[in-house]
C-alpha cells in the first residue's frame, strides 16, 4: 500500500521535473579512452568501432543502421564479478545472472575532487571514508559507492585521461583498506570516473588491482568512466546501472544515471 502511494508521488514529481534525471555517461565511440594493459602482461581491448550498415542509400533505402565492435569493457561501463579470477566461482556473478534489482540502488558520493587533482596518484582510505561518513551518514548494506575525482574531465583525450608516463598510468583509486571497509558494510558495488575501478598504479598495489580482486570475490560490482559525479549529492540519490544481458557476460557499457532531488 505505502509502496504503492509512494510510487504514484514519485511518478508526478519525475513528470514534474522535481525529480531529475542526471547523466552519468560518456559518449561510446572511436575516440572513447580504453585501458592499455603492459603488452607483457597481457592483450588489452581494441577501440571502439561503429561500422555503417545502411544510411538511406542503396544498402537500405529508407533506414540507417550501424554495427558496432565493441569490448565489454568499453567507455562507461559495468565489471561484473566474473570479470575477475577472484569472483569466477560466483554462479549469479555474470552479466546474465546478476539479479536486476542490483542494477538500481540508494548511491553514495565520497568527494576526492581536490585531492586527486593535487595528487593524480591519490588513494582513499578508510580514515577519509570515517570522515565522510561523520559528515553524512553511515554507509549502509545495499548502496553504491562512487568516488568523485573530477577525472571525467579528461576524458575527452585518451592521453590526458589514462595519464601514462615511464612509470605506467597515473589515475586516482581507492587502497585495499578501503575496499575491504566498504565491503564489510554490505556494499552492492564501487565505481570510478577513472578507466578502472583500481588507481592507475593499482597493478602495483597489493594484493594487485586491490578493487577489482577483492570487490569481485565478494561477489559485488564495478563501474568505470563514470561522468558528472560533481551533479551529485554527497548522498540521497538513486543510481541506474544496467548492463546488456550479454550471456556470460563479464561487463558491459551501461547508460549510467541517477535520480536526484531538483536543487532548489
Ligand atoms: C583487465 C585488466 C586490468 C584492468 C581492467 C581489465 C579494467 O580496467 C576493467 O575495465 O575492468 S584495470
Ligand atoms: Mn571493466
Amino acid at each position: 500500500m505505502i509502496a504503492q502511494r509512494l510510487l504514484g508521488e514519485f511518478a508526478s514529481l519525475l513528470v514534474g521535473g522535481e525529480i531529475e534525471v542526471i547523466d552519468l555517461t560518456a559518449v561510446l565511440g572511436p575516440k572513447t579512452p580504453v585501458v592499455k594493459l603492459p603488452p607483457d602482461l597481457a592483450v588489452s581491448t581494441p577501440k571502439v568501432e561503429i561500422h555503417t550498415i545502411s544510411a538511406y542509400d542503396k544498402n537500405g533505402p529508407w533506414w540507417a543502421w550501424n554495427w558496432l565492435k565493441v569490448g565489454e569493457h568499453s567507455g562507461t561501463h559495468f565489471d561484473a564479478p566474473i570479470h575477475w579470477i577472484s569472483g569466477k566461482e560466483h554462479a549469479d556473478g555474470a552479466t546474465d545472472t546478476i539479479p536486476v534489482s542490483r542494477f538500481v540502488g540508494p548511491v553514495n558520493v565520497i568527494d576526492c575532487s581536490r585531492e586527486a587533482t593535487a595528487d593524480h596518484d591519490f588513494l582513499l582510505t578508510v580514515d577519509h571514508i570515517k570522515a565522510w561518513e561523520k559528515m553524512n551518514g553511515e554507509i549502509s548494506r545495499g548502496d553504491w559507492v562512487l568516488m568523485r575525482t573530477d577525472w571525467y574531465k579528461r576524458n575527452g583525450s585518451e592521453a590526458e585521461f589514462l595519464n601514462s608516463d615511464e612509470s605506467g598510468p597515473h589515475s586516482p583509486g581507492p587502497t585495499a583498506e578501503a575496499i575491504q571497509y566498504l565491503i564489510d558494510k554490505g556494499i552492492c558495488g564501487w565505481g570510478s570516473e577513472t578507466i578502472s575501478t583500481d588507481a592507475g598504479q593499482g597493478g602495483s598495489m597489493e594484493p594487485p588491482y586491490p578493487a577489482h580482486t577483492l570487490i569481485h570475490k565478494a561477489n559485488k560490482y564495478g563501474l568505470a568512466c563514470l561522468c558528472n559525479l560533481d551533479r551529485l549529492p554527497a548522498r540521497g540519490a538513486i543510481l541506474i546501472v544496467a548492463p546488456l544481458k550479454i550471456q556470460n557476460g563479464t561487463g558491459s557499457p551501461i547508460r549510467a544515471m541517477a535520480l536526484t532531488a531538483r536543487q532548489a
